[in-house]
């Protein structure tokens, strides 16, 4: 399937061309100069005019524009745009980035004073649809919130025995490689539209877990990230690589890899300028260091901050950064051992570090502080580290979130995490950027679920601007995908996404427990999978009671890496709030919730709920087959059926493996297996 004809049975995902009926039926009028981004922007407008009926124009002295996509500082401007550029200079500049709109009299006018500006206020333009033509627009400038908006991807050059192509992907195989060949990279061009119309700017190409052929990368497979680069350059994304610390050793052969040795950091040194005499504007690298197996400063006695500075060294006088991931913790715990908690770990290696970190380093870190699940606490390592750069890292991956086979919308979530708010600012507001582990393979919807799609975009628009309400971002999404969109569909959409974050948390781990997931696969329950096991995730239920002591009085003392009020209000069960009582607390379960059900109750009643919600979307989207394309209602038709399913067997284990524990019935008296 390695040719142009790939293309040709792929889903078009966001921005089908119907999305641009509303510019390709004007007359248009792009002021700018030619380059790789003006050139997309251009080969845009041309495609849409081609198809429905309007007309491309380059002469500045054109006078009937309908649309004007105008570049600053490319000579006169026509008069239109020249008051609106009045207007923008009065206020705070545009920078690389953004643009502004207006429609002052009868043309809608985008301004901007870079390309990759230019190319975010057409697709801008795309999202308001006709309504970017009608009437008077006052001027809007929009600027993103991040100045960089990431996504890594977990993908490995050769098919790895146990974690296949992607590592946690669930949309098939890499769009990269295939069995350690690159593929074609006619998807990843149509990949970079789509990232760009969401606003993501950035990407990393491999997998965290580096394995010997993706370290190669770096070195003599070079080539292959370079040919990434230069398809997603016309987009304005930058590429980035993941890279083994141990390079030095296992591509270099020297015999060590601390960072300290002066051989090490030449080697490093000599390996980033062949990395930018092949990729100008290359981003940087990323690195699990010490983490999962993965080789780190630790083995040389060496800090993380002597560990990610020295390849910061490396990158510096080319601009470049590290992204050092804070996703170190123990492993090999011992279960019998109360005192260890994995919640804990990046607190207690990353905080004692804050202000030792070179300036082109961000440290990585995932929004919860053990791993990915629907719920838990925001990681306080987010809060800890007012001298240190810091990305939060998302999963758009569904791994624990029903891994691309169950409806789970994640913008509610992510728009909890930013609006989280640590002493006096938020999540948003600390975090110098925004990463997260992309959800796409080779798959013709591209995210294996074809409602996964929206996560993706959710994504990029929250990390432009983290205030957006995330149902209002997936009804961009539902408008720019089923454009146009009959009103039918787009209320069922809605009834089916919105709250299906909470649907699924309702009948999986509940209260805040997290995994209780089939280990390895992460996929399905298995309340006692990891209970005994070495990751050090546990709930620790028994007969009186389930959830984790994480305390200063009598648990693990996580509660203290908060700052206040965190601290306070998590220490107590009475202040905790419900839905992470058992993230911090060990409870009975006749514990009693603001709602006024016992823990065992709510158990009980969430579950039964969620399998019923579900249900109910399976027969919403039976309802809209007729407003949605043949295939993509048969997918996700056979993948609700599949949630069904699931969650039914979620409901099953967790109430019957409750009942048994507490010996507790259902006050309502439905079927619990004994
Ligand atoms: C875990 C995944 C594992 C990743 C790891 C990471 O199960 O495959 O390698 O995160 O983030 O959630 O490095």
């Amino acid at each position: 399937d390695d040719n142009p004809e790939q293309l040709m049975t792929l889903d078009p995902a966001w921005l089908p061309a119907e999305a641009f009926r509303a510019i390709g039926a004007r007359r248009v009028l792009v002021c700018a100069e030619d380059g790789p981004v003006v050139d997309t922007v251009l080969a845009e407008v041309a495609r849409a005019c081609a198809r429905y009926g309007g007309q491309v124009h380059r002469d500045p002295s054109f006078d009937g524009a309908q649309l004007m996509l105008v570049l600053t500082g490319s000579g006169s401007l026509p008069s239109a745009a020249g008051d609106v550029a009045a207007e923008v200079s009065s206020g705070e500049p545009l920078g690389e980035e953004g643009y502004a709109l207006a429609r002052p009299g009868g043309t809608t006018v985008v301004l901007a004073d870079g390309p990759v500006g230019l190319l975010y206020g057409l697709f801008h333009v795309a999202r308001l649809g006709t309504a970017a033509f009608d009437g008077w627009h006052p001027l809007e400038a929009r600027r993103p919130a991040k100045p960089r908006r990431m996504l890594d991807h977990w993908d490995n050059v050769d098919v790895h025995p146990v974690m296949g192509q992607v590592e946690r992907g669930y949309a098939g195989g890499s769009i990269f490689w295939r069995a350690g060949q690159p593929r074609d990279l006619a998807r990843v061009r149509e990949y970079g539209r789509l990232l760009a119309a969401a606003g993501v700017n950035a990407i990393s190409v491999n997998n965290v877990n580096v394995h010997a052929t993706e370290a190669r990368l770096l070195t003599d497979r070079l080539h292959q990230v370079a040919a990434i680069a230069a398809v997603l350059r016309p987009y304005g994304i930058r590429v980035h690589l993941s890279v083994s610390f141990a390079s030095p050793m296992v591509l270099g052969g020297l015999p060590t890899a601390d960072p300290l040795d002066a051989s090490v950091r030449q080697w490093w040194a000599d390996a980033v300028s062949a990395v930018y005499a092949a990729i100008p504007d290359f981003g940087g690298f990323v690195v699990k260091a010490d983490s999962e197996g993965q080789p780190g400063p630790f083995g040389y006695g060496r800090t993380h901050a002597d560990g990610a500075n020295a390849l910061a060294a490396a990158l510096a006088p080319f601009g470049g950064v590290v992204h050092w991931r804070a996703f170190v913790y123990n492993h090999h715990q011992d279960w019998r051992d109360r005192s260890t908690d994995r919640a804990r770990a990046a607190h207690d290696h990353f905080a004692p570090l804050d202000g030792q970190f070179a300036d082109n380093v961000i440290l990585q870190v995932k929004y919860g502080p053990v791993d990915f699940q629907a719920r838990e606490a925001v990681s306080p390592v987010i809060g800890a580290m007012a001298s240190t750069a810091v990305a939060v890292e998302l999963q758009v991956t569904q791994e624990y979130t029903g891994q691309q086979r169950h409806v789970c919308y994640l913008g509610p979530l992510w728009s909890w995490v930013l609006g989280f708010p640590f002493s006096r600012r938020t999540v948003a507001e600390v975090a110098a950027e925004l990463v997260a582990v992309s959800n796409v393979g080779d798959d013709p919807f591209w995210t294996g679920h074809p409602l996964a799609q929206a996560n993706l975009y959710a994504f990029g628009r929250l990390a432009w601007d983290p205030s957006l309400d995330p149902v209002a971002v997936l009804d961009e999404w539902i408008s720019l995908t089923f454009a146009p969109c009959p009103s039918p569909l787009r209320a069922a959409l809605h009834e089916i996404m919105d709250s299906s974050w909470s649907v699924y948390e309702s009948y999986t781990a509940p209260l805040g427990v997290g995994f209780m997931v089939d280990p390895g696969s992460h996929y399905g329950p298995s309340v006692d999978g990891y209970e005994y096991s070495r990751w050090g995730t546990y709930h620790f239920a028994d007969r009186d009671g389930v959830g984790v002591d994480r305390t200063r009085a009598s648990g693990t003392g996580f509660t203290g890496q908060f700052p206040p009020p965190w601290r306070d209000v998590y220490e107590s069960p009475d202040s905790c709030p419900d839905e992470l009582l058992l993230f911090f607390h060990h409870v009975p379960y006749t514990h009693v919730l603001r709602s006024g059900l016992s823990v065992i109750q709510h158990i009980y009643d969430t579950h039964f709920d969620g399998v019923a919600r579900v249900v109910q979307m399976r027969r919403r989207w039976a309802e809209v087959a007729d407003f949605v394309g043949q295939a993509r209602h048969a997918r996700v038709a056979e993948l609700l059926d599949e949630q069904v399913r699931s969650a039914t067997e979620w409901r099953d284990h967790i109430n019957t493996y409750f009942y048994r524990k507490s010996g507790i019935p259902d006050a309502r008296g439905r079927r619990i297996y004994a």
